[in-house]
């Protein structure tokens, strides 16, 4: 499908659900618990989380994007299915919603999430609904509300509740001004999307919450993220990923980045085990409360000619989409991610050519699958 195609329907998507709960969610706010009640020396604001004999009980937000069933997956094989629960205010397909648990959960209603944490008896939130680059653009009102109002509820529910919280950051917390090749964890943060503006409000209101309350806030910059299975949803990464849906089906490819345009990427397998692994890091491990993790970088036309060895005769074409390009030329040309692999142990399983091959197979069986029936 076209990318403009592919973008217009992630806002459609995007747009329509979640507008309809934002009015209930301000008038059931001025009701709820402030985590301002809570000084950092009241010893009482640990007492219900998490005790290291149990298992956790977690919630997935946004749990129907790109990464949400795969968390959930990794999650539930170790912590036992039921401990895990995927949330989203979309339909879930039948595969999701016969795997585990899954509940309608709008961010934007705080009353509801406050409602599934408390009757859920959930100690680690994982919150990966926002709106994704591009498509903040496209609709930055809607932007501002998920990831900057549906933050806010996350935190304080989390603060009220004694929750472990994990917010993903992203390439897209850093400018035109960051340095960019490499980035280090700490550095300027200008950036210049509505995404990647509540990206960094969310690295430094969940640092703030733990500095100040003592909230267990953990947070993983994530490069673009490559998927056989889940679909992204208006990034500006995503070319990446339809690059081997369109050369599998279609054997063409459109791209809307300039063939010279390196960004930081990682395989989804790396993605979220680097998650789990940063949700069970002890806090003594733990220097930061935000980290840069890495795998590789490429540009579109390295990533062409990987592809081309599998299959020689994809033809490829660029199209430059002004917005995502504009985007892409502001982030980082390759991560620093040095204090990850330090603190916790971080290291990244696949780099350009094992991703290459692991989507074309995934992708392959499935074509050859769709084909026989
Ligand atoms: C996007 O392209 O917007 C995302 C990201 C890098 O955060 N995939």
């Amino acid at each position: 499908m076209p990318v403009g195609r592919t973008l217009t329907r992630a806002v459609h998507q995007a747009l329509s659900p979640v507008c309809g709960c934002q009015v209930l969610s301000t008038s059931v706010r001025c009701i709820s618990f402030s985590p301002r009640q809570v000084t950092s020396s009241d010893a009482s604001f640990h007492s219900v989380s998490f005790s290291e004999t149990d298992h956790p009980r977690v919630l997935i937000t946004g749990g129907l994007g790109q990464l949400g069933v795969g968390l959930a997956k990794l999650l539930r094989k170790r912590y036992g299915n039921n401990n895990v629960i995927l949330s989203d205010i979309r339909k879930p397909p039948d595969h999701v919603f016969h795997s585990g648990p899954f509940i309608y959960s709008d961010i934007l209603d705080y009353k509801n999430l406050r409602e599934i944490v408390v009757n859920n008896r959930i100690t680690w939130m994982i919150h990966y609904s926002a709106l994704l680059s591009a498509v903040g653009e496209a609709n930055v009102q809607l932007a501002r509300a998920v990831n900057i109002t549906g933050l806010h509820n996350v935190l304080d529910i989390a603060a009220e509740h004694g929750l472990r919280l994990f917010v993903p950051s992203t390439i897209g917390a850093f400018g035109p001004t960051s340095p960019r090749n490499p980035t280090p964890d700490l550095c300027i943060q200008r950036p210049r999307t509505i995404y990647g503006v509540s990206k960094v409000h969310a690295e430094l209101m969940g640092e703030y919450y733990h500095h100040r309350y003592g909230m267990d806030f953990r947070c993983l910059r994530y490069p673009g993220i490559i998927s056989a299975d889940t679909q992204p949803g208006g990034g500006t990464t995503d070319y990446a990923v339809q690059i081997f849906h369109d050369a599998i089906k279609e054997g063409k490819f459109e791209c809307y980045l300039k063939p010279d345009t390196c960004l930081p990427m990682m395989y989804i397998d790396d993605c979220l085990r680097a998650t789990l692994e940063i949700l069970e890091a002890p806090a003594e491990c733990l220097t930061m409360r935000t980290y840069n993790i890495n795998a590789m970088s490429f540009n579109p036309e390295e990533l062409v000619n990987e592809v081309r060895k599998y299959l020689p005769d994809l033809q490829v074409s660029y199209n430059v989409d002004k917005v995502r390009q504009g985007i892409a030329d502001s982030w980082p040309v390759k991560f620093d991610d040095s204090n990850a692999r330090k603190d916790w142990g971080w290291k990244h399983d696949y780099d350009l050519s094992e991703l290459v091959t692991v989507m074309l197979n995934i992708l392959n069986s499935e074509t050859r699958v769709a084909r026989a029936n």
